[in-house]
């Protein structure tokens, strides 16, 4: 049995970790978990599974929780997210499917305790790849993807020598406003936004993939995966979302790695990893019917998030803190109806054209620097 440890069971990706871990009660035992502010879908995971520490958003929300379930102890805020992280000291893995770069400190704290980190929160590695990467190799840990292009990446490489690596293709499906021109994109409103043409994902992540911020935080994200170069990564558009991205090396050779898009799929791999078991997720790929599958070279004009996301990820230092705090509240005041679709870029790009970088960024300095860009935007919309 694994002990699993989930940060964010009540999000997307959470949901579906939920579901996986249902399929395979003789391999998986959840511990401790934690959700926002959906009590009701807490208190159904706290009756079907063994859970033994618990952690929601709000103080508010204990009493009731404590009362219905005196077996089971409860914590709540930025504390509870630590405190679910490093539950108990059984060995176990860190899901961590929180949204957006709340999940830094819970994941550096695991880390310390030497658990394995399977990391649904690109956010995590964008804010702080530097000293994350620094802490999986001091206290050798396995920093698992469950992010479906880096999950086809990280299989890609499985037994490889990652000196034969001569780049990485991320695939992108192009978000729901692909067959938009950028004077379209103009009027287009939140509801247009939530259609992905593809993937079931969360609010958040679906406006990021039609702004395409969600692959520049990809971008950075592989970088401090995989440890390769920015020069290394490329991105490619593919419709379908069929292959989930590829791994060229110095012979030529192209690994790619398929599937129906279905977020389980790379759950499940990061929870079995190494190992396979066998699913009745999703479908199998059927070629007992012609199909075809289309990749485009990616257009960065018209996706100029993507393109500084490059340029941000290159200077390094802060900038990626900058990039990823302005996108995430940006995000949120489209999200709120309170700016335009292509508001979301200038504000970014004002963001990291208004900030000076700090090389090599302490994890406090990070923290301040979040904190301050956040702060300005909210300051500039009147929204506090
Ligand atoms: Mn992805």
């Amino acid at each position: 049995m694994k002990n699993i440890f989930l940060l964010g069971a009540s999000g997307s990706i959470g949901k579906q970790v939920i579901d996986i871990l249902k399929m395979y009660p003789e391999k998986y035992n959840l511990k401790a978990v934690s959700v926002g502010e959906n009590i009701d879908y807490l208190k159904q995971i706290l009756r079907e599974f063994n859970v033994e520490f618990a952690s929601v958003k709000n103080k508010e929300d204990l009493l009731e929780l404590e009362k219905e379930f005196p077996h089971i102890n409860f914590g709540y805020g930025d504390d509870g997210l630590i405190q679910v992280a490093t539950y108990s000291n059984e060995n176990g893995v860190v899901i961590n499917a929180v949204v957006g770069m709340v999940g830094l400190i819970p994941t550096i704290e695991a880390i310390k305790k030497r658990r394995d980190i399977l990391l649904a929160n690109k956010e995590t590695l964008v804010v702080g790849g530097t000293i994350i990467t620094k802490l999986v190799k001091e206290y050798q840990v396995n920093l698992i993807p469950i992010d479906s292009e880096h999950s086809a990446i990280f299989q890609a490489l499985n037994g490889e020598n990652k000196n034969n690596i001569k780049r990485i293709i991320l695939t992108s499906s192009g978000g729901s406003f692909r067959d938009l021109t950028r004077e379209e994109l103009k009027n287009v409103t939140l509801q247009d936004a939530l259609q992905h043409p593809n993937w079931n994902m969360g609010a958040k992540i679906t406006i990021d993939s039609a702004t395409m911020a969600n692959k520049g935080l990809e971008v950075i994200e592989a970088h401090f995966l995989f440890g390769v170069n920015y020069d290394q990564i490329e991105t490619v558009l593919h419709p379908e979302s069929i292959v989930h991205s590829m791994v060229e090396f110095v012979d030529h050779s192209t690994i790619m790695q398929a599937s129906f898009p279905d977020m389980r799929i790379p759950i499940a791999y990061a929870l079995s990893y190494p190992d396979r078991y066998p699913t009745n997720i999703s479908r199998p790929m059927d070629f007992s019917k012609s199909f075809n599958l289309t990749f485009k070279p990616m257009d960065f004009n018209r996706y100029p998030l993507l393109k500084l996301a490059y340029q941000v990820g290159k200077v390094g230092g802060i900038m990626p803190v900058v990039y990823n705090a302005s996108n995430e509240v940006a995000n949120e005041l489209f999200r709120k109806g309170k700016i335009s679709f292509l508001a979301i870029e200038d504000i970014v790009f004002d963001a990291v054209n208004n900030t000076s970088n700090i090389l090599n960024p302490t994890l406090e300095e990070i923290l301040a620097i979040d904190k301050q860009v956040r702060q300005k935007i909210y300051q500039k919309y009147e929204v506090i």
